[in-house]
């Protein structure tokens, strides 16, 4: 039924926009249109709204020129999952597909306030069900594991390593999910600007709403209280009540330019939300102290706008990232959030991923550890004077890093090497030296997430008929393995509610 739901209001605005660009597509237009839809549309949505690849309208390409997406199209994408087509497309269809996508949609597809409201769905009412878990397991030391392979997540009891359940999402959720403070409730992403409200305790979706048609990521208030949605399209941030009732949007504008979100965080004990706009060189924060309804966004102005940041561990400062668009170089600047100014840059190179960075102590002083979406390296960085205390070389460029106040480790992946994607490596937070390396020969290994006491590090092997395998931290050899399809992310539930040091927040 909810699929069902899910389908129709997703084919409905498909058709209705679809045949509106069937109108407005020029005599030379067919043949690209129907390029789109054979290559590009299962990624990227047939009306170009984004799904597991991102919006491709000339609203979500302010920062890049069509040269390169046209070399983009061509030679694929670095640490996305866009691959190269130019072995099966001529340079006159990637031309084509290049103009196409400049072109706007008319109407321009919009998401409004209505359709949010609209959209939403109430599955279950919550208050009805038991206050406490219905099923024997420590309800701190549960896995939430996304499987994208069939768009499914398991919970998984993080003691003895078995499912408690299994259900379906919606499709290509992107993102940690995020947590009530009680940890009975998880609210869940989707890249299609869905948010789903589930009930951990009684395993039962609660509430479903559309925040916007192509979505960054969701965070929750420490306090529980609201939910916040990060867009690309419509270029907004919208806020709703714990159950999904939309509060109020914010137009993510600077004036006369619009820019799309990359991202939005927690940042507890600042009570606030802290936002990054990506084509505008703008962080805001949204306080949520206080009784009523957040307020509207303090503007800190930067000089370059940020795709991904990390905040130090007293929540005073963000390390913020801005990605070349094209062959341009990566900056990266530390924002003190008190002062409302860049009070650094940071000295990171290629295409440092600080959203998936961690921090330890080493050698008494506080560092941060972020991995690169463009080379095989780890900046290890001095919190209490931005410098680099270390690059450790790894066998290629990956995607996450994580570790445990309990583990003198820390494992990292190098899921973007063509021929490293099958490793994990070890490193030695005390000495910062690789001492080990776990492999599954061939396959693509990557994301790791500990248990609440650090004793076991779970990791995915992301493949169709994939697997969680779980590892001894201490002696890194496997203990368990489950099978399943893709999982991408798992998230330990203590180590989220906790913050921990090891992990994303
Ligand atoms: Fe992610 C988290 C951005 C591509 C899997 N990714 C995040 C977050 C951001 C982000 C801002 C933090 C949100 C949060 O947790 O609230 N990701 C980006 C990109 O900009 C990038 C490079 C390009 C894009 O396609 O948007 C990108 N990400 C990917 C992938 O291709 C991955 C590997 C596969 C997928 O499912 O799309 C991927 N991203 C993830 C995962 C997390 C994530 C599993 C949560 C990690 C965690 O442990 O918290």
């Amino acid at each position: 039924m909810k699929r069902t739901l899910f389908t129709v209001v997703t084919a409905t605005l498909s058709l209705t926009l679809g045949l509106a660009q069937a109108a407005q597509d020029s005599p030379s237009a067919p043949h690209a249109t129907a390029l789109f839809q054979q290559h590009c549309a299962s990624c990227h949505g047939a009306q170009r709204t984004g799904s597991m690849g991102p919006a491709l309208l000339p609203e979500s390409l302010a920062r890049l020129r069509p040269a390169e997406a046209r070399k983009t199209i061509a030679e694929g994408r670095p640490a996305t999952q866009m691959p190269a087509f130019q072995a099966s497309l001529s340079p006159a269809d990637i031309q084509a597909l290049t103009e196409l996508i400049y072109q706007p949609m008319r109407p321009t597809p919009a998401w409004t306030e209505l359709d949010i409201q609209a959209s939403r769905v109430q599955h279950t009412d919550a208050r009805k069900l038991p206050n406490k878990p219905q099923w024997k397991a420590d309800p701190m030391n549960l896995f939430i594991v996304v499987e994208g392979g069939d768009h499914h997540v398991s919970l998984l009891d993080g003691d003895r390593f078995e499912r408690i359940h299994r259900f379906p999402t919606r499709y290509a959720l992107h993102g940690g999910p995020k947590f009530s403070p009680d940890g009975r409730f998880v609210y869940f992403g989707s890249r299609d600007g869905w948010i789903s409200k589930y009930d951990l305790w009684n395993l039962k979706l609660v509430a479903e709403v559309r925040a916007g048609l192509n979505m960054r990521n969701v965070a929750v208030s420490s306090d529980g209280r609201w939910v916040i949605a990060a867009n690309y399209l419509p270029h907004s941030v919208v806020l709703f009540d714990h159950d999904l009732k939309l509060v109020q949007t914010h137009a993510a504008r600077s004036g006369v330019e619009s820019s799309r979100v990359s991202a939005v965080y927690d940042a507890a004990p600042r009570q606030s939300f802290v936002v990054a706009l990506k084509d505008v060189p703008e962080l805001w924060e949204i306080s949520y102290a206080g009784k009523k309804a957040p307020a509207a966004p303090r503007r800190i102005q930067l000089e370059e706008p940020l795709d991904d940041f990390f905040f130090d561990p007293a929540y005073r400062h963000a390390l913020g990232a801005s990605r070349p668009q094209g062959d341009g170089q990566a900056t990266a600047q530390v924002v003190d959030l008190d002062a409302g100014r860049k009070v650094a840059n940071l000295p990171i190179a290629g295409m440092p991923h600080l959203g998936s960075g961690i921090t330890f102590d080493y050698q008494g002083r506080r560092v941060l550890a972020s991995p690169n979406l463009k080379d095989g390296a780890i900046d290890v960085i001095d919190l209490t004077n931005w410098q680099t205390v270390k690059t450790i070389a790894t066998p290629g460029p990956g995607f996450f890093m994580r570790s445990h106040e309990k583990t003198p480790y820390a494992w990292v992946d190098s899921m973007m090497a063509p021929k490293a994607k099958d490793r994990l490596t070890v490193i030695d937070k005390r000495t910062l030296q690789v001492v080990a390396e776990v492999r599954e020969p061939g396959k693509t290994l990557a994301h790791i997430e500990f248990t609440r006491d650090g004793q076991y590090a779970l990791a995915s092997l992301w493949e169709m008929d994939g697997a969680l395998i779980v590892y001894d931290a201490a002696t890194f050899k496997e203990v368990k393995r489950l099978p399943m399809s893709k999982p991408v992310g798992k998230y330990n539930l203590h180590n989220k509610l906790t913050r921990s040091e090891g992990t994303s927040h």
